[in-house]
């Protein structure tokens, strides 16, 4: 059987790497989680209500939510969680060299988080 996929601005996503749908949302594990459970979720009314487009410092031009799960100590500071998200490819990048890590997942690593993900759900 042919695989379905999601259409994320110019990405194609793979239906392995969604965990949830209703009938106006989904939600999906993330190429280059920032965190450990760093995941991206869509809903069909959030465009009308929400910040959207590169104004809210969007890089991927299609309306989504960010989730990430939080432990103290993550960030030295805490709310530079939220620079990370926005800048991550500027200053940040030198300061806290993020991007080290930051790699393409597979999709076998992101399909088994889904899959633990879809669990969550039954
Ligand atoms: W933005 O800067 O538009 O608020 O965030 C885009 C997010 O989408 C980033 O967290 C990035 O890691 C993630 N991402 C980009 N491409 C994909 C993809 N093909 N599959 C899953 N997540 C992706």
């Amino acid at each position: 059987m042919e695989a379905e996929y999601y259409t994320f601005g110019p990405y194609k996503i793979h239906e392995k790497e969604v965990f949830y749908t209703s009938q106006l949302s989904y939600a999906l594990v993330n190429l280059r989680p920032l965190l450990p459970g760093h995941i991206l979720f869509f809903q069909d009314i959030s465009h009308q209500l929400m910040e959207d487009g590169p104004q809210a410092g969007q890089t991927v031009p299609h309306m989504h939510v960010h989730i990430l799960p939080r432990k103290g100590g993550d960030f030295e500071k805490n709310d530079e969680i939220y620079d990370a998200i926005d800048m991550k490819e500027k200053e940040l990048k030198n300061k806290l060299d993020l991007d080290k890590d930051r790699k393409d997942r597979s999709l076998e690593e992101m399909a088994q988080e889904a899959d633990e993900l879809r669990k969550l759900f039954l």
